[in-house]
């Protein structure tokens, strides 16, 4: 089975996405996604210039093959718009892979390890008050697990809290908007938050919250030791992870469990939090980590070492990443959960896929392939438009960590 075609798709129904089509000479088509947000269109450079014309011929079925010979062939090896790329291609060859084999994906992975996959969704609030009442309205939808993200008391902005709720999206200016943190301000309110959030609605719920890369390891670790009597599920991203050996310092100081890896693309990335067992999650996704081919290692190696999944699921992964990750996470035997903050009605109909939510679990549905494709007419309506992630600063204008 030969590739004979393969071109990018840059759509944007309410936010950019970035998809890669790959088309057979048996008529078979796969898709990938390939977004990443706010730097898009490398990612599409790199597909079109680079990478498609090296895979027109070549044979569809040889995944792994075609998955060496481009990051190894490429000499300049990982990063998050190299890994993207080969993401797309290996997401959309094993999309053809299952659909030759008239199969749901999750068969050719060794079949399903359970009947779904639970997700979390994300409840924020401008304040406090507003945060508690999102929480109530997941609850009232059925998860079983919740994000919870407020806004602080005295900054005005932060990671986590939109004005459309349901569908956060954080890439909202043609240049990088400024937010302002205080880590002194978030650690004093944190622990009031989920002192509240447990008072209202009791400890039957999974509750998980996202530091968003912004406390250093001493601090992650006072935050983690704070939030112990509201029993987290996860602490995400405490602190930036590229010194793995700083999570060492976190764990000494709180038994709060800690989940990494949305920024991560190679298994590299992790390699030593997972060896050393300084993570309870690894949360890295397919289209960030090189496809399903390269989760599947990085799941293996946590698998040893009894670290569970965690996928990322924001709004900047397209349809196309969440459909393939269900169907790695009904498959894995160390699935922990699965982000899922909802698409917009816009991005679902330029996305039609067979994936749905009942009772707090997403089911990929048994479609042959991912169960995901792109409507190409209705993709052309939606052109392209800057966005941009925002930057932080501290309140004396120092950058820091968004
Ligand atoms: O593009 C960046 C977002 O995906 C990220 O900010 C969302 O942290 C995030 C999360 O956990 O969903
Ligand atoms: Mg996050």
């Amino acid at each position: 089975m030969k590739i004979v075609d393969a071109k990018v798709i840059v759509t944007c129904p309410g936010r950019n996405f970035v998809t890669l089509k790959i088309q057979t000479d048996q008529g078979l088509h796969g898709i990938g996604d390939a977004t990443l947000n706010g730097r898009e269109l490398s990612v599409a450079s790199y597909l079109t210039d680079h990478i498609i014309p090296c895979l027109i011929g070549r044979d569809a079925s040889q995944i792994e093959d075609i998955w060496q010979y481009l990051y190894r062939g490429a000499y300049w090896r990982r990063g998050p718009v190299t890994m993207s790329a080969i993401a797309a291609v290996d997401t959309a060859l094993w999309d053809i892979k299952a659909k030759f084999c008239n199969q749901p994906l999750y068969q050719l992975l060794g079949g399903k390890c359970r009947d779904g996959v639970m997700v979390y969704g994300h409840a924020n609030g401008s304040d406090l008050e507003e945060t508690l009442d999102e929480v109530g309205r997941y609850i009232e939808m059925g998860y079983h697990a919740i994000r919870v993200q407020s806004g602080v008391p005295g900054l005005n902005s932060t990671y986590g809290v939109s004005k459309n709720k349901m569908y956060y999206e954080p890439a909202d200016a043609n240049l990088p908007s400024e937010n302002i943190w205080s880590t002194e301000k978030y650690l004093s309110f944190t622990p009031r938050l989920f002192d509240k959030v447990r008072e209202r609605y009791g400890f039957d719920k999974r509750l998980l919250h996202d530091v968003h890369h912004r406390l250093t390891p001493i601090e992650a670790g006072r935050l983690g030791k704070s939030l112990e009597d509201y029993q987290l599920f996860w602490m995400e991203d405490p602190t930036p992870a590229e010194n793995q050996q700083a999570f060492r310092l976190i764990r000494q100081h709180t038994t709060t469990p800690i989940a990494v890896g949305e920024v991560f693309n190679t298994i590299y990335d992790c390699q030593q939090l997972i060896q050393e067992q300084l993570i309870d999650y690894i949360r890295m996704t397919v289209v960030h980590s090189g496809g399903i081919s390269h989760l599947r290692k990085i799941a293996s190696l946590a698998e040893l070492y009894q670290v569970r999944t965690g996928s990322h699921g924001a709004t900047d992964l397209s349809p196309a990443c969440m459909g393939a990750a269900l169907h790695f996470d009904i498959s894995i035997p160390n699935f922990g959960i699965q982000e899922y903050m909802r698409h917009t009605q816009e991005t679902d109909e330029v996305f039609p896929h067979s994936y749905s939510f009942k009772n707090g679990y997403l089911y990929p549905g048994d479609a042959p392939g991912i169960g995901v494709d792109i409507d190409e007419n209705l993709a052309k309506k939606y052109p392209y438009k800057p966005a941009y992630l925002p930057v932080n600063r501290l309140e004396d204008g120092s950058m820091h960590n968004w």
